[in-house]
């Protein structure tokens, strides 16, 4: 039996969706049935080139944390035995609703769909709950969207970026964290990361803010929030940050790229005036010097220096990245990829920066799924902005859990050649590693006085 005498046989409406027969039994019964169903099968022949008609069968979320992140991971399973995609949607303070919206909402949504039509799924199931935009959503969407391009590649029997244009480097360039308590501590580490080979270094002086200098928390004295909140106060930080660069630039030389985290922690203003202290030391780059609500600060800080700027993390909706892009107030576009909705959203962020020379730095922390940190890498392979990668080195638990894992060498990051994204996911191994009982919200940050810093 052929193809088409199979699609006959067993009904379109099994691979292609129910609608379609309804119609056509409605204009003419069994004969102009069978006459559309041939039409169609020729037509999915031509786009297909011959490939099986792909529906998904099922979409679920699983849950995980290996090393004590939670993650979280869509599983998208086929009408073809044996044929299924992963996707990244890990947001690690709230993973339980991600779950839930993969579960209950986008498994009914997408069952029975084409899966081949990613864009068209990702369109239609993002206005399916009509409110959108939202972490939670876009995290759920974003596991559902990179599942569906693994699945892609896995048919095409190619990697990822190939569909995505081929090659633009080698692999990809990354910088690595180097903490430390001083400015002494960081420059070991900056020392080893050279030797590891890396060419650029995000350097903090402990926790984001520097909460470890801080030495007023006036609210525990009087009995303000919880024992367990934390005080950051903005000069210790800000003056440490300066000496820390200044040490850095002068004990380890001008060739290694210096990149800082502001992570939002002080008022716009004195961010501002941070971001001009530093600039003798030529930072490569300055990240989240304002909450995402302030955007309008931008204007002003350009006006003040041009110290490279790095913004995005937070993002989820296209108003808090367009009008950053186009009227070229920074330099890297830094989203978290399953946080904007997922592979479909970032390549057209990726293209919108592409004629306004901003590059990309997509977010890639430890709170990111290996599949997740695959996706950052297929794309920045692909595309022609990009800056620079955020990289991390996989844990023994997190790898045995995620075979095929990108790898760091040299500074560089690799994708294994597989087709797709190329990483798997052992859910047996990963069922014994259930989510810590700590639900993952973060604790609240004061200033001396008790008031609540973001984030
Ligand atoms: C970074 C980030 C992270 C975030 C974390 C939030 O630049 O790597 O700021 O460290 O704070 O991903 O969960
Ligand atoms: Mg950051």
């Amino acid at each position: 039996m052929n193809r088409r005498d199979l699609i006959r046989t067993f009904g379109l409406s099994a691979v292609l969706g129910a609608p379609l027969f309804s119609g056509a039994s409605k204009k003419g019964g069994i004969a102009a049935q069978a006459a559309t169903s041939d039409a169609i099968a020729d037509r999915y022949d031509k786009a297909t080139k011959g490939l099986p008609p792909l529906k998904i069968a099922g979409v679920k979320a699983i849950l995980t944390a290996p090393d004590g992140i939670r993650l979280c991971v869509v599983k998208v399973q086929t009408s073809e035995p044996g044929l299924y995609g992963l996707g990244c949607a890990t947001f690690n303070q709230r993973p339980l609703p991600v779950a839930v919206a993969v579960d209950k909402y986008l498994d009914p949504f997408a069952k029975g769909r084409d899966a081949d039509n990613i864009e068209d799924i990702w369109q239609t199931a993002y206005t399916s709950s009509y409110w959108r935009n939202g972490p939670v959503l876009n995290n759920a969407l974003s596991g559902l969207d990179q599942a569906l391009w693994d699945i892609k590649g896995k048919r095409a029997n190619m990697p990822l970026y190939q569909l995505l244009g081929g090659k633009c480097r080698f692999a990809v360039d990354c910088y690595t964290h180097c903490g430390g308590a001083d400015p002494a501590q960081v420059e070991n580490n900056v020392r080893r990361a050279k030797a590891q080979g890396f060419r650029y270094v995000r350097i903090q002086l402990g926790g984001y803010g520097s909460p470890h200098l801080s030495k007023q928390a006036h609210f525990k004295e009087q009995g303000f929030g919880s024992p367990s909140d934390s005080n950051m106060e903005i000069r210790p930080y800000v003056n440490a940050t300066v000496k820390m660069f200044e040490h850095i630039r002068s004990t380890c030389g001008d060739e290694v790229e210096l990149l800082h985290d502001i992570h939002e922690r002080i008022p716009p203003i004195e961010a501002i005036n941070l971001v001009k202290r530093l600039e003798p030391y030529r930072p490569f780059f300055i990240e989240d010097p304002f909450p995402p609500e302030a955007n309008e600060y931008f204007k002003m800080l350009r006006q003040q220096t041009s110290v490279p700027i790095a913004m995005g993390e937070l993002f989820n909706n296209p108003h808090e990245w367009v009008g950053l892009i186009s009227q070229q107030l920074i330099d890297f576009i830094r989203v978290h990829i399953s946080q904007v909705g997922g592979l479909t959203v970032a390549r057209k962020i990726a293209a919108l920066g592409e004629w306004f020379s901003v590059r990309t730095a997509w977010h890639g922390p430890g709170d990111v799924s290996p599949l997740g940190h695959a996706a950052n890498a297929h794309l920045d392979l692909a595309i022609h902005n990009f800056g620079i990668q955020e990289g991390i080195h996989f844990r023994d638990r997190t790898r045995e859990v995620f075979p095929g894992c990108p790898t760091l060498k040299d500074g560089y990051m690799y994708v294994n050649e597989a087709p797709g994204l190329g990483v798997d996911l052992n859910e047996e191994l990963a069922a014994k590693f259930p989510l810590p009982e700590h639900p993952g919200y973060w604790e609240p940050i004061r200033r001396p006085d008790g008031t609540a810093v973001r984030p």
